[in-house]
């Protein structure tokens, strides 16, 4: 009997799934993953990993699958036998959420519950380790409820603050759940922010790394965002999907926060890519503190020594209810898990924006 182990990720064509299948698959891993169908190519971030299917010894599969279709989800899993299921698979933008409230619920909340019931169903709750891609959004960044050292950690209340965030506590409680009731090796990871090169594009770093790199080569004017006053706790998604196995490889399951502990103002990522580049964006008024809040389209907000603005806020991008700060304590994950972030917000701001640059 083979010893080779098989791991099934739902969201396999995201940021996330990409590199836990190039991890998996360097671990000796089995991989299959389900892709939804576009109406063209979605597998840009994995086509380097895919295998010819004609070949002996294929490793790396694709299913056809959506977080919404029960049945297929069950014969994939029947069909694929997974010791370990990382559901990564999500409407992952919380702005969007606001704009498709039923959908996330759907796919982020019911979605997470098929995998389970999935599971249970074709009698796998002794086989089958369960992932779940739970987010520090679940905290909606409420002071009050930071713990005595002033992080957010695994026993913290939790209040969320968008349709994204409701439809993934939902996704939250249903895994501990059946961990619970079935004794499911079921585990949530509560896992703050996390940045790269293959970062969606309308996500804030990844819009403003590339903005940077189209404006130093002179191929974009200006670059509009939302509210530069809020924090966030940013990390490497190579590091964070080093912590999604390493919670599947415990005695016992259990929830974890992934986060570096360190936070920062959106408007200070921005002064960090642009330095790559070797600009310094100068502050155009009078409070920067409070900029966000008042600036329309016309504002100037940060230039170049030319004069020349190159950031401005467009409140078009303003969520009805913002997550002001978040900031996580990896302490548990550190401990128990053994885990630590390579990566710091520096190496990261500087691997986007190299990265960016070769676009253009
Ligand atoms: P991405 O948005 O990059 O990837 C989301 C993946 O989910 C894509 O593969 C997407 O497919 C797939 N997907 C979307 N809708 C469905 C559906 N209906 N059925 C099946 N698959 C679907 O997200 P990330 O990789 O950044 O995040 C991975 C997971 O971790 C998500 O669940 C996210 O909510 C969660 N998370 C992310 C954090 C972060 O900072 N990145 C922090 C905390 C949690 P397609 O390519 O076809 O769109
Ligand atoms: P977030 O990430 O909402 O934290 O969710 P995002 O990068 O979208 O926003 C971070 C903060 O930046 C502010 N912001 C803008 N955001 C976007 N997208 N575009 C802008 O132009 C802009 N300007 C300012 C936002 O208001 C916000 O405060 C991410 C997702 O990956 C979730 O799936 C995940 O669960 C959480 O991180 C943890």
């Amino acid at each position: 009997m083979s010893t080779q182990k098989v791991a099934l990720i739902t969201g396999i064509t995201g940021q996330d799934g990409s590199y836990l299948a190039e991890l998996l698959l360097e671990k000796g891993y089995q991989v299959h993953g389900v892709k939804r169908r576009a109406s063209s190519f979605n597998t840009q971030r994995i086509d380097h990993i895919y295998q010819d299917q004609h070949e002996v010894h294929v490793n790396f599969k694709l299913h056809y699958g959506d977080l919404t279709d029960s049945t297929n989800i069950i014969r994939i899993i029947q069909e694929v036998q997974p010791d370990e299921i990382y559901n990564l698979g999500a409407m992952s933008h919380v702005k969007v959420s606001f704009d498709s409230p039923e959908y996330v619920a759907n796919v982020d909340g019911i979605g997470t519950l098929r995998i389970l019931e999935a599971v249970r169903i074709l009698g796998l709750c002794d086989k089958t380790r369960i992932y779940q891609a739970s987010t520090s959004e679940l905290y909606g960044g409420m002071a009050e409820n930071k713990n005595e050292r002033g992080f957010y950690d695994e026993n913290s209340p939790f209040y969320p603050r968008s349709p994204y965030g409701a439809a993934k506590i939902y996704g939250f409680w249903i895994t501990k759940n059946y961990r619970e009731a079935y004794n499911m090796f079921a585990c949530n990871g509560i896992l703050f922010n996390h940045e790269s090169p293959r970062r969606g594009e309308t996500f804030v770093t990844r819009k403003i790394t590339m903005a940077t790199a189209a404006i130093a080569k002179g191929k974009q004017e200006c670059l509009y965002l939302g509210n530069l006053n809020s924090q966030r706790d940013w990390g490497h998604a190579k590091d964070y999907v080093e912590a999604m196995w390493r919670i599947l490889q415990q005695d016992t399951p259990e929830d974890y926060v992934i986060a570096t502990g360190v936070t920062t103002y959106i408007r200070d990522f921005v002064i960090m890519a642009f330095a790559e580049v070797g600009v310094t964006l100068t502050f155009e008024g009078e409070n920067e503190n409070e900029v966000a809040k008042v600036a329309s389209c016309n504002n100037p907000l940060y230039q170049l020594e030319t004069g020349k603005v190159v950031v401005r806020v467009d409140p078009e991008y303003y969520r009805p209810t913002e997550v002001d700060l978040l900031i996580g304590d990896p302490t548990k994950s550190k401990t128990k898990l053994g885990w630590k972030p390579q990566y710091d917000l520096a190496a990261l701001v500087k691997e986007m924006v190299e990265s960016d640059l070769k676009l253009y």
